[in-house]
């Protein structure tokens, strides 16, 4: 038999707002995937590794200044760059849990006053998420857990503009998960959602695009 050729992994996504408890609830997935046998790794946008990614680094630290359509463009082209290697990962059956992805892209610069439509239109062709899993916290409690990181944007009152808009990107793709709760409780309630949405990937659901 030629086994399960077509099987896929899928695409997962984390999102919310600074300080929600996205990358730690990534870590504790990746690892919860792979002790079920599964093939998974984790990736995060922006992917300050590449040339592009240093760019977007040095201007979350401060370090340069770029007109907001600019930015969104790199953070955009970092998301596109990466592109081929999570369809080539995924159709090997690899799934890929992504600690953010085009919607913090249109969430944070459409906080800025961008327009949202222009904001998604070069999101348009990257792969779809199987899942969003949307961290909900209010920017204040987020704000009391501290250590915000001093980069742009890590400050409340443009944090409450980005839960804004992140509410008018929310479709059928999306769990809301409250992340007032503590990491064992939101680790248990994500566990089973990815799990579900892995075994349907594995099982065939086709790969789609943004936006759908
Ligand atoms: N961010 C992230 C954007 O403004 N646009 C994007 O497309 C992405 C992926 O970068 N405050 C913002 C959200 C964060 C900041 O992300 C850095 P992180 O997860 O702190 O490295």
């Amino acid at each position: 038999s030629v086994g399960n050729t077509d099987s896929r992994g899928g695409l997962i996504v984390l999102e919310g707002l600074d300080r929600c408890g996205k990358t730690s609830q990534s870590g504790k997935l990746l690892s919860y995937l792979e002790g079920l046998g599964h093939s998974a790794e984790l990736w995060r946008f922006p992917d300050r590794t590449t040339s592009v990614g240093q760019m977007i680094s040095a201007y979350l630290l401060n370090q340069s200044q770029l007109d907001d359509h600019t930015i969104h463009l790199l953070f955009s082209a970092n998301r596109w760059e990466k592109r081929s290697m999570m369809e080539t990962k995924l159709k090997a059956g690899t799934t890929l849990i992504v600690d953010r992805y085009s919607y913090s892209g249109v969430a944070f610069s459409s906080a800025k006053g961008v327009d949202v439509e222009w904001c998604k239109a070069p999101e348009i062709g990257l792969l779809a998420p199987d899942v969003v899993l949307f961290l909900d916290i209010p920017p204040e409690k987020a704000a009391e857990r501290g250590g915000y990181g001093g980069e742009r944007y890590e400050h409340l009152e443009f944090q409450k503009k980005v839960a804004q808009c992140y509410q008018i990107l929310r479709d059928s793709s999306w769990k809301i998960i409250d992340g007032c709760r503590g990491i064992e409780e939101v680790e248990k309630e994500l566990r089973d959602i990815v799990v579900d949405h892995v075994l349907a990937c594995k099982k065939g659901k086709p790969l789609s695009l943004l936006w759908s």
